[in-house]
């Protein structure tokens, strides 16, 4: 048996959601009226002093009673749950905080359709969307979900990105996504894809120039990021949507597509969710509620097998190889290993030797190195949390070359020219072996040699 204490528009509202739902409750005016036999009561008077008297009045003597009361305010609430109420509920409050999530629903689509009223009238001359330099997964199948919403619309569109696509993971997520990236190596190049395209978009960087192949002052229609725009900038693009608080542009396309109803394929779904993991670490790192209501509409749709072999594609032979000559070559130095990988055919079989190098007993920090066309390239992890292979790398490089990284993960490169003169008979990987003994043992406080 339910008791309903109240007249008013609440009070009836519940009597019709409990009779719909097949009770009938006992309404009344006051709280001396409810039946002895009540399992639970409603007190919704419209008064929070006149609620307060009916649950002190319906608790006394009544311990198993579920009585649930409306309240004005979070005084008047907290009065309630003294007096006893089991659970207090605040109208205004409920009325505010669904607004406040339907308004954010409401622009999200509205934005979603400013992005089509952007993109349209490019039409058969399309859109050029600009990746990040060095494309990393977050801006490659965002770039490629922006490519469908473009398709969906009968615009043409084509995708452009400076430096290289190294990691075995990345390549792999470009042929499964069927990406045709276009890869350009110079500012004129640039300019003159920009050109051919009635639109200019930029996807994971906000500003021309800024970690992308458009030359600096370049006109960008849209932008689409998630990086903070640097002190005192405004995006000049007509059509612009920076989220920092989000962990991945990924995301951000993801709401894109859900709210256009255009339903990512397999493929496309995994490049996006491992975007999504690999932006935020896992869900550990700046990962927000839009973050993870992505992965979940993602992970409905994806291929997992193929996501999870972006995250440990097939291992190249030619790692095994560089693998082999850094375990073969490895030197302990108090808790410090190094290990010189000599010459090398890529910069990204390095992280796979210091991932491994670093669980060996008895070892705080990894630095494996090698030689690259002119550079020396450097690789080093840490396990000990006294450690910061960041700021250790840039004590060690920073000057000669680039360092830098967090404080378990670091990486640096220096041109070789910068670290002196080969000794006779002494070969480059000789002399990025004794520059790094000098300059990394140096900065760790160990005596350097050489
Ligand atoms: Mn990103």
């Amino acid at each position: 048996m339910i008791s309903i204490v109240g007249t008013g528009p609440t009070a009836r509202d519940l009597a019709v959601a409990l009779a719909a739902r097949g009770e009938r409750p006992q309404r009344v005016r006051r709280a001396l009226a409810v039946r002895a036999d009540a399992g639970a009561v409603f007190v919704v008077t419209g008064s929070d002093r006149a609620n307060l008297a009916a649950v002190r009045a319906l608790r006394a003597g009544r311990p198993d009673l579920l009585v649930l009361a409306e309240s004005g305010g979070p005084g008047a609430s907290r009065r309630a749950v003294a007096a006893g109420a089991d659970f207090v509920l605040e109208p205004g409050a409920l009325v505010a905080s669904t607004f406040l999530s339907e308004i954010t629903e409401l622009e999200r689509r509205r934005l979603a359709r400013r992005l089509v009223a952007a993109i349209r009238p490019a039409g058969r001359r399309g859109v050029a969307v600009f990746l990040h330099d060095n494309p990393d997964p977050d801006t490659i199948s965002s770039a490629v979900a922006l490519q469908r919403i473009c398709a969906r619309n009968q615009v043409r569109c084509a995708l452009y990105y400076g430096g290289e696509i190294a990691r075995p993971g990345n390549r792999l997520l470009v042929t499964a996504l069927d990406a045709p990236l276009v890869q350009l190596k110079t500012a004129d190049e640039a300019r003159a894809a920009s050109a051919r395209h009635a639109l200019t978009a930029l996807v994971e960087s906000s500003l021309p120039g800024q970690n992308n192949i458009l030359p600096p002052g370049s006109r960008v229609d849209l932008v689409i990021d998630h990086h903070p725009l640097p002190g005192g900038c405004s995006p000049a693009a007509a059509f612009a949507d920076i989220r920092p608080q989000v962990g991945a542009v990924a995301t951000m396309l993801s709401g894109y597509l859900r709210r256009l109803w255009i339903r990512p394929d397999p493929a496309l779904a995994a490049g996006l969710l491992f975007a999504v993991k690999a932006d935020t670490d896992d869900l550990t790192r700046h990962v927000s509620g839009d973050d993870l209501e992505a992965a979940v509409y993602l992970a409905e749709h994806a291929d997992l097998a193929l996501m999870r072999s972006f995250i440990s594609p097939p291992m190249p032979s030619s790692t095994a190889d560089l693998l082999a000559r850094a375990i073969g070559a490895r030197e302990m130095h108090g808790g410090h290993l190094l290990a010189c990988a000599g010459e090398m055919r890529d910069r990204d079989s390095l992280a796979v030797a210091a991932d491994f190098l670093v669980r060996l007993e008895a070892v705080k920090a990894a630095v494996v190195f090698g030689v690259l066309r002119g550079d020396l390239f450097v690789s080093a992890r840490s396990n000990d949390p006294s450690l910061h292979m960041g700021r250790l790398l840039r004590r060690a490089f920073g000057r000669a070359g680039s360092a830098g990284g967090h404080a378990s993960s670091a990486g640096a490169r220096v041109p070789l020219e910068v670290l002196g003169r080969a000794r006779t008979d002494e070969s480059r990987s000789g002399l990025a072996r004794r520059a790094v003994r000098k300059l990394y043992l140096g900065a760790a406080g160990l005596r350097g040699e050489g």
